[in-house]
């Protein structure tokens, strides 16, 4: 029992009520977070909502203007959740690796909460050994480094406490904490990042998982939902390979997007949302498509004739739209006023199954 070592023992014996979606699975989670959490259950039967990355920051060819969305641009809406990225936080920068204020992003999110929208953040941390970005695998296997009597365990725990000084600070305007579902080591099927798969072993990464809440928790972090999610994978085995557990997840997710050389997108994604969704019905959790998106959208049916029959009818709480970047014309996964796509997105949206902002309030 390796993994568990690093737990508060009191956390561990009450943590085992976790049940069918009843609670989240923090023992000492905020209210706010039981909130949101009786809310996704909620929604979940009513639809999916769809969900964009930096959506408030900026867009396809502007940035940091107040109240603007490429999103709301193209079909008068905002989307229902809104996606951040702390990369960054834990080396102390002002901005995140995409070049987003930290001081802007917690406005935003505060802006987001109080408009009544789901607030999730990803963490596309550096790696610690070596200093390079989160995708610099040229160190190898890390976490044993990092975990308790690892060489880089006191530099990785100042890293996760400037992280969790972060996400305590996210208040709204009552002093409140704000409710977040965190995603911190995402896509660990695939071999991109640091913590992925061609570098971490499962049971290091679980290990990782399990010392990362632990750490939280004993920071005083008690305003998360915690999702967990893999690349695209090739069956319920393979997802659950690195699961930490039900004591230690809220929501299951993956990560997919649309590249036509690479895979046959619908049906790979019908078999992916459906298994997503049974094991998440098995083990009382939420499901969600974590991100996705066809880069450059140069279909003009992408939304109603890819996407949706890719995505409806499992259950899936939300789907995230990868962020429309404004410093690279080709780098967008959502549309934007004048697109190609965009009566498409807004045939979509206007779905009876489809959640936008004002669907949630
Ligand atoms: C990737 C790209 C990068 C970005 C990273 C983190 O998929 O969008 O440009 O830095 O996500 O947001």
């Amino acid at each position: 029992m390796r993994r568990l070592s690093w737990y508060p023992v009191a956390l561990l014996a009450s943590s085992c009520a976790c049940s069918m979606e009843s609670a989240p699975c923090d023992p000492m989670a905020e209210t706010g977070v039981h909130e949101l959490h009786e809310r996704l259950v909620i929604l979940r039967d009513k639809g999916l909502m769809i969900g964009h990355q930096d959506d408030l920051m900026y867009g396809h060819d502007w940035a940091y203007e107040d109240g603007r969305s490429d999103i709301m641009e193209s079909c008068g809406h905002y989307p229902a959740v809104m996606g951040w990225d702390l990369g960054g936080i834990e080396v102390g920068d002002s901005c995140n690796l995409d070049g987003v204020p930290f001081g802007s992003m917690r406005a935003a999110v505060a802006h987001a909460d109080a408009m009544g929208c789901v607030v999730t953040m990803s963490w596309h941390m550096r790696n610690p050994v070596t200093g390079a970005s989160s995708w610099d695998l040229s160190a190898g296997n890390i976490i044993p480094a990092l975990l308790p009597g690892g060489e880089s365990h006191e530099l990785y725990r100042c890293w996760m406490g400037r992280c969790a000084d972060f996400l305590k600070s996210l208040k709204d305007k009552d002093g409140e904490s704000i409710p977040v579902i965190f995603r911190p080591y995402h896509e660990n099927t695939g071999g991109a990042f640091w913590w992925g798969c061609l570098s971490a072993t499962e049971e290091d990464y679980v290990s990782l998982w399990h010392w990362t809440v632990g750490f939280m928790h004993e920071a005083g972090v008690h305003n998360l939902l915690w999702a967990y999610s893999t690349d695209i994978f090739k069956d319920a085995e393979e997802y659950m390979l690195r699961y930490p557990g039900d004591e230690w997840v809220d929501i299951m997710g993956w990560d997919a997007y649309h590249r036509p050389q690479d895979w046959d997108f619908v049906p790979g994604m019908r078999r992916m949302a459906r298994t997503v969704a049974d094991l998440a019905r098995e083990h009382g959790k939420l499901a969600a498509l974590t991100e996705t998106g066809l880069e450059s959208v140069y279909m003009d049916d992408w939304w109603t004739g890819i996407l949706h029959p890719s995505v409806r009818g499992f259950g899936l709480s939300w789907v995230l739209l990868w962020r429309n970047a404004h410093d690279r014309d080709n780098h967008f996964f959502a549309p934007f006023r004048g697109h190609s796509s965009e009566e498409d997105f807004r045939a979509f949206v206007a779905q009876d199954d489809i959640l936008v902002l004002d669907d949630i309030k």
